[in-house]
């Protein structure tokens, strides 16, 4: 069974979800964050050198399974465990949707999330931060606007079809409703979220998961 190794409040509830969308069954380890730093406790290290959530293990069921694989990084496992349900939720039919699929799975990694980050930084600053907040602030509304921009016309990120790209999307999106002015004057990102959330997959997921602070 593939054991997830998740760290409360963070970005490995989509690798939970995900699971659950696809029916895959999984153990949980949870770990805690250091309440002082919010990092990862030491014991992360053990499973991985970057001791970062998301972890997963693959003991599988024989050669060319994944046996006795150790993957990190949210995108590779993401495309691992598509892999392993034969390809569902993964890209679809057509070749727009591939382009966009494959866009949104390295998207929100790749460029959502560290203007994120640099804004989780600079808050904690407190005073010394403070002159860099609107800037970034900026920065960030560009992406939140073209990604509104690009909801407009389908419900899913890759197109009409529910996919892994979703999946990608729901940390970085729900991070920016908590923290960074993701609200009702984009509706159709509210919508999206709204419908992500409705997932009987998705409730499931943070049954399993423990502490999430932004769903
Ligand atoms: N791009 C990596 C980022 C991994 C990452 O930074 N994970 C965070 C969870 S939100 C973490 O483990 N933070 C705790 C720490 O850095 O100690 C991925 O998506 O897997």
């Amino acid at each position: 069974m593939i054991i997830v190794h998740h760290l409360e409040n963070s970005r490995s509830q989509r690798i939970l979800w995900l699971l659950e969308e696809l029916g895959l069954p999984y153990e949980v380890r949870r770990y805690t964050r250091n309440p002082k730093t919010m990092l990862a406790p030491p014991e992360l290290r053990r499973v991985h050198p970057l001791g970062k959530s998301p972890i997963i293990e693959d003991p599988g069921s024989g050669p060319g399974t994944g046996e006795g694989r150790v993957i990190a990084e949210t995108g590779a496992i993401v495309e691992y465990l598509v892999d392993k349900a034969g390809g569902r939720l993964g890209a679809p039919g057509h070749r727009d949707g591939v382009l966009r699929y494959r866009q949104f799975l390295h998207y929100a990694e790749g460029s959502m999330m560290p203007p994120l980050l640099a804004m989780l930084v600079v808050r904690r600053l407190g005073l010394l931060g403070r002159p860099a907040r609107k800037p970034l602030q900026r920065m960030f509304d560009q992406h939140l606007d073209w990604l509104e921009s690009e909801l407009a016309g389908r419900p899913w990120f890759a197109g009409d079809e529910f996919t892994a790209a979703d999946v990608m999307m729901s940390f970085p999106l729900e991070a920016a409703r908590h923290r960074a002015g993701l609200d009702e004057t984009r509706p159709n990102l509210i919508a999206w979220l709204e419908r992500i959330h409705a997932r009987p997959a998705y409730a499931e997921a943070l049954r399993r998961g423990g502490p999430y602070a932004y769903a």
